[in-house]
């Protein structure tokens, strides 16, 4: 399918596709594996240019937005969906200072992100906070020049690996989702420490922390937008990001498509290649068309968010909903096709199915995603 992208985009996803294919496939199964965080990866990324893509120039960046990042995501994600999430994670905590940053914060964090010196990482989810954001028990106190953060966020994506950390926390319990405030909180900041790292079902080269802090002091100058403002700084966050997990997911499911479609090839019973079965061939085209239906969803999706328009999570919800899905049953299809050689760990589709399955939970559930999208249909209807 052509997919009309303009020069630089195409630039931008071959680049990734070729260091999926050079840099990461030939590490990805030790890397799983292992548990190895891809820091010589970010190196070549950021050697390539490709951290800043969606940060502003002004910053350092290349100056494109939500569908630049979701393409480097798709690709890196085509090799390794853990690898890929050391500069998707990134993304996630980066995009709270894109959007509400004020010209310090993004002069002071963006550039060094934009060159791959700096991880960032996004700290929301708690123990009891998980699809009920706002059961954030973390408080920030302000206490003169300064606020004071104690609690402990929960499975945080590159946690003890960024430098810097955009963090939600409660600031007046009593105002509801108007309690909540966004900040800044830098690694080695007193008070701030990490808990051990989770040993995960898949994304396995992705390092998953707590964030722990105690009595951790923070300049008030770190406040992202204004006080009672952290919520609606997480759920347009969200809104934006959630696209780039719909890539992650998408890469993942071609990934796993092309061993299958390769396996089938190769594969001979019956004195046949599988490939010439027509039980095998349908579940490829199936595939095939879920792919390809996920990767128009999720371009158009992509396009609508760095148009400028506002009210983006419908369709930001179904992208991530659909193309978690679709990772869901490709990779399961694609281990089928396989068969006894899919289930084994020696093959990269074993890993890709593992990998597949924390799209359909993480930024969102895909149970939340449902209801965001029920929501909508129900408000737009009451405005007619
Ligand atoms: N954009 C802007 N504002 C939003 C918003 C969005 N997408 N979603 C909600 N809000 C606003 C509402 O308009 C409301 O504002 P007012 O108080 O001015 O009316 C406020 O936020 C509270 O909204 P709501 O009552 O809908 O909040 P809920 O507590 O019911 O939660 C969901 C809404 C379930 C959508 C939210 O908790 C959520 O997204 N949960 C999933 C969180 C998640 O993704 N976790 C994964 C961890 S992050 S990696």
């Amino acid at each position: 399918m052509k997919y009309f992208l303009n020069e630089e985009q195409e630039m931008i996803k071959e680049l990734a596709a070729k260091i999926a294919d050079e840099k990461i496939k030939p590490v990805a199964l030790e890397y799983d594996e292992k548990g190895i965080f891809p820091t010589g990866i970010v190196k070549v990324l950021a050697d390539s240019d490709l951290c800043g893509v969606y940060i502003e120039e002004q910053y350092g960046g290349l100056g494109g937005g939500i569908f630049e990042m979701s393409l480097v995501v798709e690709e890196l994600s085509r090799a390794c969906g853990g690898i890929s999430l050391a500069f998707a994670g990134t993304g996630l905590g980066t995009f709270p200072i894109i959007l509400f940053g004020n010209h310090e914060q993004k002069q002071k964090y963006l550039p060094d992100i934009a060159c791959g010196k700096k991880l960032a990482a996004f700290g929301l989810t708690e123990a009891n906070a998980g699809s009920d954001a706002a059961g954030i028990q973390t408080t920030a106190v302000s206490d003169g020049d300064e606020y004071v953060l104690n609690g402990t966020k929960q499975w945080i994506t590159n946690g003890g690996e960024a430098d810097i950390y955009t963090v939600i926390a409660c600031t007046n319990r009593a105002k509801g989702a108007r309690g909540f405030s966004a900040f800044i909180v830098e690694k080695d900041t007193p008070g701030f420490s990490f808990g051990k790292k989770e040993d995960k079902m898949g994304i396995r080269a992705s390092v998953t922390r707590e964030l722990i802090f105690e009595d951790c002091r923070i300049p008030k100058r770190n406040l992202l937008s204004r006080e009672g403002m952290g919520f609606m700084v997480a759920m347009k966050t969200l809104d934006r990001t959630r696209p780039g997990v719909a890539s992650q997911a998408l890469g993942i499911a071609q990934g796993a498509f092309e061993e299958a479609l390769k396996y089938s090839r190769e594969r001979v019973q019956f004195g046949h290649a599988i490939s010439s079965f027509q039980a095998i061939q349908h579940m490829l085209a199936d595939m095939a068309t879920q792919i390809e239906a996920a990767r128009c969803l999720i371009y158009q999706t992509c396009k609508h968010i760095d148009s400028g328009v506002k009210s983006i999570s419908q369709e930001s919800a179904m992208s991530k909903v659909f193309a978690s899905d679709v990772a869901m049953k490709v990779t399961t299809d694609a281990v089928q096709i396989l068969g006894g050689y899919g289930y084994m760990k020696e093959y990269p589709v074993e890993k890709m199915m593992r990998d597949a399955k924390i799209t359909q939970i993480y930024e969102g559930t895909n149970q939340i995603q449902r209801n965001v999208i029920a929501l909508e249909l129900i408000k737009a209807l009451k405005k007619k």
